[in-house]
């Protein structure tokens, strides 16, 4: 008896050695495809039957979720007689011989080839799936405008939400039909227990669009998606609890590639962030060196200067509290760049949280039209939010982008008293505390003479702190012979000598100026040039010519004594 009891024990000791070991090595086994891009099972040189095959299989373990949280949507809608998924992807096939990207840009016959609930490799960091997430997480209203988009990658897009969140996180999916060409598309969707459909009347473009759907959700949080899109693992818990923690965050999961070709399911880099350069282009950015080094914990969330714009959670209050968006942006773009200045500037923080992925078919053209034009759309809704929030830095925009100029924008009174009444920061805050890698353009950059007629201002003498005077001297030479003296160069804010900047020494009008180091943060060398006047940018005094003596005063406009020539010397 007693050894009998004994050789269990062994055996149950040996099992649960060996158990522990295999739940270790489980759990410490990094993903096959790390996370990059380019997966040789996704090619399209690999036979695509056995790939299909082997993805399922291989997934299977990876997303449990798809196990424990599916209702399995049409089991139910089916035996109710409702949505009937063959009839609805049938109502919309490809025509023999009709080119498959024509309609949408991507490879529609892929796209409808692929199971609406296919499996996808879980792309996150292996340490993610350890996380574990509030029980009382709110529920979130989804949101997904769409102009003809595909009925395969649209319905994924849904199932995909509905198969991979806790039921009880989602409250609605609204769709939003941005007056597409079939009702039927959005519509029978509504036979999806949860679905909702609200059709525009006409285009309004994806911002107004947004916003009607933002109306009329019943959640406190708010989940915009793109609608072709499929979200992956666990995409939801992460965002949500950081929303719910802090309600001023607006957050965004890491964007995963769904190939336009093949519909391949590919992980997107963990160390990017969203950017732009001065033409207000977004782009896809490492995050700083500095950053990088620091980041110890590869599940902790990044913190971004722009969101990509298209698949983000925000508080329900906190998006009408901020504005909601600019509705007088038309159809796509710049949105988010109005929406990531005005989070940023007004008391808000964006953030990439690398827990959750959601994959997006990214495509190389708009598949859609554009009933003002492409170009002039673009200008008009970058030009708004450029005007709106840039302050004197928008003529780095126009700089980048000179067709913008001139071009109509409409009115943007409403928008600037937002501003006011938020109280927001100026968007040099926003550069030096949220985007410093954003770099002043130096096109400015090569020596000009400062001058009033005949006479150039130029640094003078030493006096005995070491300062160098400033004064105004008959201009001495032609150009390419320069005295350095007389050779400035304004790159805002700074007018400078090498590294020495023209300063200011008091803040009280008739004070001299004189040149010093240059200090980023001292506010007494930070000018702006207005019409033709050089301001002091904390004194709102002008850079004045008295009597050969560079000094500031009271600025008054058509002051000749304030008005200066930029004459490039190169
Ligand atoms: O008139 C329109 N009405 C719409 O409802 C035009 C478009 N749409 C819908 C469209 O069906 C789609 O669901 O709006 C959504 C976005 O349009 P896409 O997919 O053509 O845009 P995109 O993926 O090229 O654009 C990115 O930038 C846009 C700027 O306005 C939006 O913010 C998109 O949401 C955004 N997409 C993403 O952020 C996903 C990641 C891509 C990146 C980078
Ligand atoms: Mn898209």
């Amino acid at each position: 008896m007693r050894r009998i009891r004994a050789n269990a024990i062994a055996i149950l000791t040996v099992a649960w050695i060996l158990g522990t070991f295999y739940y270790l090595w489980q759990d410490n086994k990094p993903h096959s495809s790390p996370s990059s891009v380019s997966h040789p099972k996704s090619t399209k040189s690999v036979g695509q039957k056995q790939t299909g095959r082997l993805e399922i299989h291989r997934e299977e373990r990876s997303i449990p979720l798809i196990v424990t949280h599916a209702p399995r949507l049409d089991r139910g809608t089916r035996s109710g007689g409702r949505f009937d998924e063959k009839v609805y992807l049938s109502g919309k096939q490809l025509k023999a011989g009709e080119d498959p990207y024509r309609e949408h840009a991507f490879n529609l016959q892929e796209s409808n080839r692929l199971s609406s609930e296919r499996a996808i490799r879980d792309t996150r960091h292996y340490r993610c799936a350890a996380i574990t997430f509030d029980p009382d997480l709110p529920a979130t209203s989804v949101i997904i405008t769409f102009h003809n988009e595909a009925r395969s990658t649209l319905l994924r897009t849904i199932k995909s939400v509905l198969l991979r969140s806790p039921p009880s996180l989602i409250q609605e999916i609204i769709l939003v039909d941005d007056f597409s060409t079939d009702p039927d598309d959005c519509q029978l969707l509504t036979q999806i227990p949860k679905v909702r459909c609200l059709r525009n009347s006409k285009r309004e473009g994806l911002i107004r669009s947004r916003v009607r759907g933002a109306e009329a959700a019943t959640a406190t949080i708010l989940t915009f998606l793109d609608s072709h899109c499929e979200v992956n693992t666990e995409w939801l818990q992460p965002l949500l609890q950081r929303v719910k923690e802090d309600h001023t965050r607006v957050v965004s999961p890491i964007i995963d590639v769904i190939s336009l070709d093949n519909f391949a399911y590919l992980a997107a880099s963990a160390d990017l962030r969203g950017g732009f350069d001065w033409s207000l282009h977004f782009k896809w950015e490492q995050i700083p060196i500095e950053q990088k080094m620091s980041r110890t914990d590869p599940t902790q969330p990044i913190r971004t200067p722009v969101i990509a714009g298209g698949i983000f959670v925000m508080d329900k209050g906190w998006f009408n509290h901020l504005g909601q968006y600019d509705t007088q942006m038309d159809i796509w773009g710049g949105e988010n760049f109005e929406l990531s200045f005005r989070v940023w500037m007004c008391g808000g923080s964006l953030e990439i949280l690398p827990c959750s992925r959601v994959g997006h078919v990214f495509r190389k053209r708009h598949p859609y039209d554009f009933p003002e034009g492409n170009a002039l759309t673009y200008i008009k809704n970058t030009r708004r939010a450029a005007e709106v929030w840039m302050d004197d830095y928008k003529q780095y925009y126009y700089a980048a982008r000179p067709s913008a100029q001139g071009k109509a924008f409409g009115s943007i009174s409403e928008r600037l008293e937002l501003r006011r009444q938020l109280n927001c920061h100026s968007f040099q805050w926003y550069l030096e505390n949220v985007y410093p890698e954003l770099k002043i353009p130096e096109a400015d950059a090569s020596p000009a003479l400062i001058r009033q007629g005949s006479m150039c201002l130029e640094s003078e003498t030493q006096d005995k702190q070491g300062d160098t005077l400033v004064g105004l001297g008959e201009c001495r030479a032609a150009r390419g012979s320069l005295p350095l003296s007389q050779e400035w160069v304004f790159s805002e804010p700074f007018i400078h000598q090498q590294n020495r900047c023209l300063s200011i020494t008091a803040f009280s009008p008739g004070s001299k100026v004189r040149l010093e180091l240059c200090s980023q943060k001292d506010a007494r060398q930070k000018w702006k040039l207005k019409g033709q006047s050089y301001q002091h940018q904390m004194s709102g005094l002008c850079l004045e010519n008295q009597s050969g003596v560079a000094v500031i005063n009271l600025c008054h406009a058509q002051l000749a004594s304030q008005m200066w020539e930029t004459q490039q010397v190169t």
